[in-house]
């Protein structure tokens, strides 16, 4: 039975790519840090919480990944944890730069003290490309960080590539572009405005605050991206992917299909409200995932239509149940 350990299990992808691995047949580990409540409603929203095997750890102290990996004795290591929300980044830069960066170095070396031939997974991202040079980002497409998480997220892609250079590594980074679902945390834009659409439609909102409402996205499913995390890692040799739907949308026309979802008009509710604008925005990102298409059969299959729908629906059935 092939063996998974994944930092960040506890998060949105964490949870996806639980499942999926579980119905691959492998047995799964992940890192769970102390909090002083549980972090397992992911795991359990999607029915796998009593399938993996949480061990104490935390990425910004390498000995408790060490023997994490050496009780877990994986064939794989995804690392997924981070301080991923970009808005909370320029708040917290240091805790940023310490778990989202310095983070994947001390997964890397705890790999490097355990046992090698583990294969890793870093998770990049399109933050990275930031002010983008070109209208649709490739791997080829230079960087240009806007934010300490994308400058930190750099730094761990590089050293991800760095490692496998200097030590034979098999270490791939995916970079992937915006990828949501009912599981995403409700920070962050497109979550925030189904639990507003929600919470309107059911009377316990009347308008919903957003910042930057012509900051473009390239929008998909995490269901479908975990699984090319999965591809890189079975690839014959390491690399780095795009990973994207090709499709890019505004927070504006995001708002007017969530709103449609429920047959209101989102002109009524959405209100700009500076206090969400960034200190240095990214305009727009859109991918190009020709690659991964061509050499590992990986695309999307969720429309973003589809995705809005989905995300609306299990919104409004969580808020209802709130108030029953
Ligand atoms: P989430 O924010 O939902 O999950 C982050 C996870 O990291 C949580 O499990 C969290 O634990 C964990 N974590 C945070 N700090 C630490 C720490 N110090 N030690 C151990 N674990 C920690 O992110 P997503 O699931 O959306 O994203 C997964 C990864 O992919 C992240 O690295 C993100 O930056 C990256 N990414 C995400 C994209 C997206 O669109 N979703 C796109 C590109 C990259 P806890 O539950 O305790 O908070
Ligand atoms: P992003 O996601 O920064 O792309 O990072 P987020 O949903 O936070 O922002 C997307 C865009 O929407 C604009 N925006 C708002 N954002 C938030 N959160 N709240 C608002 O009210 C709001 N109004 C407008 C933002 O300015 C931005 O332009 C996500 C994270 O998952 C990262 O970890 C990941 O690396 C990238 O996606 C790819």
């Amino acid at each position: 039975m092939r063996r998974a350990f994944i930092t960040g299990i506890t998060g949105q992808d964490g949870a996806y790519l639980s499942k999926f691995l579980l119905e691959k047949g492998y047995k799964v580990y992940g890192v769970d840090r102390r909090t002083s409540l549980p972090t397992t409603e992911r795991l359990r929203y999607l029915g796998v919480a009593d399938e993996v095997m949480l061990l104490d750890g935390d990425v910004s102290d390498q000995g408790s990944l060490v023997r994490a990996l050496q009780t877990a004795e994986p064939d794989e290591v995804y690392n997924l944890a981070a301080q991923s929300f970009v808005g909370a980044s320029w708040q917290q830069p240091v805790l940023t730069m310490a778990t989202t960066g310095i983070g994947a170095v001390n997964v890397l070396e705890a790999i490097r003290l355990v046992n090698p031939r583990i294969r890793f997974y870093q998770a990049s991202t399109s933050e990275m490309f930031g002010l983008a040079t070109e209208p649709v980002q490739s791997e080829r497409t230079p960087f240009h960080p806007r934010s300490p998480y994308a400058i930190a997220k750099l730094f761990a892609h590089w050293t991800t590539i760095n490692y496998r250079e200097s030590y034979g590594l098999f270490a791939c980074a995916g970079i992937l572009f915006n990828h949501e679902s009912p599981l995403r945390g409700l920070e962050f834009v497109t979550r925030k405005i189904t639990d507003g659409v929600a919470r309107i439609k059911l009377g316990v909102a009347k308008e919903l605050r957003l910042g930057n409402l012509d900051a473009k996205r390239d929008w998909g499913f995490a269901g479908d991206y975990v699984r090319a995390m999965w591809l890189m890692l079975g690839a014959e040799k390491p690399d780095e992917y795009v990973v994207a739907t090709g499709h890019t949308t505004s927070v504006r026309e995001f708002c007017r299909i969530a709103f449609e979802c429920v047959g209101l008009n989102w002109k009524d509710y959405v209100t700009v409200d500076p206090k969400f604008a960034r200190p240095a925005d990214v305009p727009t990102l859109c991918g190009n995932a020709e690659r991964v298409k061509v050499e590992l059969a990986w695309q999307a299959t969720t429309t973003l239509d589809e995705l809005i729908a989905m995300m609306v629906e299990a919104d409004l059935k969580r808020v209802g149940n709130e108030r029953a």
